[in-house]
């Protein structure tokens, strides 16, 4: 989606720049990209933000501490088996937090198309969705091991814009995945085309098939633990969208557009998503968390008993700028990506980064 506007950030960032010094002025798109003189995956740093949400089960007091800084576009976040957290950089980089980072092979970085989505297979093996200079495509492979790395899809439609991106293990232990229409809305109907589409890779094989079809750029995947499946999606001049999908769901681009079960006439351009399933905020349970990026904040939907929206809380509006990626732990907080270097944004001095929320005191 086009998101050239200038976002002035929140009071938080304005703090963190005039402490670190950052020339983190409004009159440019694009701030510094190799100034940082943080270390990547450094260690947690002091609290930096507060918020309090409001939920039916009453107040919860939240605290933002930051988990890496000095990033490029993060985009992905997940954890292996082991607990680990891995993310990924747009630019090509995969990296175990604390650990080394690897290139991946042949990745080409061009507008929003690059590193994306990351994922494990829960067999020790890491999906990747990314861009070349001729598609996208999926790979599987042993992090250490990516030379090597098995192509499960290959050929899917890219372009500066529309690269879909996200990949998210199912219940069922396959692997989805979002592709975009590339700028090209017509390839979202087209059953022979892998574009405009979500797919679904066999867990043993990683054959994909057509899942859901009618998609112009769905940015976030994720399961309610009842196994319901949703998404959000950049619409075209607003009209972004969640949707619940199905297999055989048509998302109805490029006839239809803001056809969701919630919709956003003015672009927020929603990205990662997961449902709260965790121990650690009871409040939050079964509440769908969204980041934007145009929006610069974090979304949380709860639903009612007929799985329609029934609520929504919008937090850290224009505190940390862009976000990316949203995922829980499994210590039960929530992780988020900044992505303020991705060329649309103001970054400061520390971003990119990944900050944790989670329960004050
Ligand atoms: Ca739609």
């Amino acid at each position: 989606m086009a998101d050239p506007r200038l976002r002035l950030r929140g009071a938080m960032g304005v703090i963190a720049a005039l402490v670190f010094g950052a020339a983190c002025g409004a009159a440019s798109d694009d701030g510094p990209t190799s100034a940082s003189t943080v270390g990547r995956g450094s260690a947690a740093s002091p609290p930096t933000s507060t918020a309090v949400s409001e939920t039916a089960g009453g107040s919860v007091r939240l605290t933002v501490s930051e988990v890496a800084s000095g990033l490029d576009t993060p985009w992905a976040l997940a954890w292996d088996a082991d607990d680990r957290l891995w993310f990924t950089e747009r630019s090509g980089r995969l990296t175990q937090l604390g650990g080394t980072s690897r290139e991946v092979p042949g990745v080409v970085e061009q507008g929003e198309s690059g590193l994306t989505g990351l994922e494990f297979d829960g067999q020790g093996r890491a999906l990747l969705l990314y861009s070349t200079g001729s598609d996208n495509r999926i790979i599987r492979s042993a992090p250490d091991a990516l030379e090597r790395a098995e192509v499960l899809v290959e050929g899917i439609p890219r372009a500066a814009i529309h690269n879909g991106g996200p990949l998210q293990r199912g219940p069922d232990g396959a692997i989805y995945a979002s592709t975009g229409d590339a700028d090209e809305p017509d390839t979202a109907q087209d059953p022979s085309s892998l574009g405009g589409k979500v797919l679904r890779l066999d867990p043993a094989s990683g054959a994909p098939e057509v899942f859901s079809l009618g998609h112009r750029n769905a940015q976030g995947l994720c399961f309610a633990p009842d196994g319901r499946f949703l998404s959000t999606e950049h619409g075209p001049t607003g009209r972004d969208e969640v949707n619940v999908l199905q297999r055989g769901f048509n998302g109805g681009w490029p006839d239809t557009a803001g056809n969701g079960i919630r919709n956003y006439p003015q672009a927020i351009a929603p990205a990662g998503c997961v449902v709260y399933d965790a121990a650690l905020i009871p409040q939050w349970r079964g509440s769908m968390l969204f980041a934007t990026l145009r929006g610069t904040s974090l979304h949380r939907l709860t639903f009612g008993p007929d799985g329609a929206v029934a609520g929504e809380e919008v937090l850290f509006d224009d505190e940390f700028g862009r976000l990316r990626d949203v995922e829980v732990g499994p210590d039960g907080a929530v992780y988020i990506t900044t992505s303020n270097r991705d060329g649309r944004g103001s970054p400061d001095e520390r971003d990119d980064r990944i900050l944790r929320i989670a329960p004050s005191g």
